[in-house]
């Protein structure tokens, strides 16, 4: 017979076996969620500057010329916030990315410049500032600048929350342009009605099968809302919808404009969840956590899950935040909450 077990030699003998016990390790069971991930604030006037170098000191190779913004809390990881990454890509006239596909999901939202494009299964969508472009999981996708314009673009992707799920696929396409094999924003031209939608094609139901959100309707719904009181959290906060469900535009990425009128001082309030604003016009201050952020167009910030958010308009006109979350996946798998501060 052994002697009986010392707490030191049973805690040895559990740990050189690959065990722990929970009383350990209880306080990673938290009373509220504790992000490793730091609200962040990269300003367009640093962007801009690395948006401009880029473009002479890398090519548009295989990979995209896309700069992804690393959370500085998340030690050097792929991300953004704990779920989801963001990055500014640019494509000068003539250039070409090619195609290829992947496992986490895609959305862009156009910063500067028209007439570039991303080709998604055949359909060329053409972008213009303030467009919504999605790329749903594993569809094809290759973009294109015809224009001579000089065009930038914020990149949302699940890349993260896929990691985690031991989910990433990818795959290069063996042309670097496959041929259209649909009418260019035919996507736009069948589903773009907004309340009516045609009845002949039901297909791809987990991703929204409209892949170009314009900005005029975007605006258009805006303006025509701005006299309501809208949410005190969020002001004239929308939600780009599903052409078809209704839902959220993909299974893991929900997409938001809000307008913050000037004057406006929003109240502060948690929720379950990550999400990244980027600044389409006006000016305000985001008090994230307690750190105040000024910000101004084409600014993009880093909000993470439960940090007590608050936003105002610190400007003479409008102030239009666009911005992506993983809503979604919390309301998917019963986690969203929400706490205002009392
Ligand atoms: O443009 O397809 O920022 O595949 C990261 C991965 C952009 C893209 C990113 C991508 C893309
Ligand atoms: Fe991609």
């Amino acid at each position: 017979m052994n002697a009986p077990a010392t707490e030191d030699s049973f805690h040895k003998l559990i740990h050189e076996n690959y065990m722990y016990g929970l009383w350990e390790i209880a306080s990673q069971m938290t009373p509220h969620p504790r992000p490793e991930a730091v609200p962040w604030q990269w300003k367009w006037s640093l962007l801009e500057r690395v948006v401009k170098e880029s473009c002479t000191a890398v090519p548009v190779g295989d990979e995209r010329r896309a700069m992804q913004l690393f959370n500085p809390g998340l030690n050097g990881q792929w991300a953004t916030t704990g779920t989801l990454i963001a990055a500014v890509q640019v494509l000068l006239p003539g250039e070409v990315a090619r195609a290829h596909r992947h496992s986490p999901a895609a959305i862009r939202f156009i910063m500067q410049g028209n007439g570039a494009y991303t080709a998604v299964e055949g359909e060329k969508v053409i972008m213009r500032e303030g467009d919504l472009v999605l790329t749903p999981s594993w569809q094809w996708h290759d973009h294109g600048n015809e224009s001579g314009d000089i065009v930038v673009w914020m990149d949302g992707l699940d890349v993260p929350l896929t990691k985690a799920l031991n989910a990433i696929f990818f795959e290069m396409n063996a042309e670097i342009r496959p041929r259209a094999t649909k009418p260019v924003n035919g996507s736009k031209s069948l589903y773009g009605h907004g309340h009516l939608a045609p009845t002949w094609t039901r297909e791809r139901p987990k991703f929204s099968p409209l892949m170009l959100y314009s900005w005029d309707q975007t605006m258009q719904a805006l303006h025509a809302l701005r006299d309501r009181d809208g949410s005190p959290y969020e002001g004239i906060s929308l939600e780009y919808t599903h052409a078809l469900s209704g839902g959220p535009v993909l299974p893991t990425i929900g997409c938001r404009v809000q307008l913050i009128r000037a004057g406006e001082k929003l109240k502060a309030r948690r929720v379950a969840g990550s999400s990244v604003f980027c600044v389409r016009q006006g000016r305000g201050r985001s008090v994230i956590e307690g750190k105040a952020f000024e910000w101004s167009r084409n600014d993009i910030v880093a909000v993470p899950s439960w940090a007590l958010l608050e936003h105002a308009n610190t400007g003479s006109e409008d102030a239009i935040l666009f911005s992506i979350n993983d809503r979604p996946v919390f309301e998917a798998l019963g986690l969203y909450r929400e706490e205002a501060l009392a």
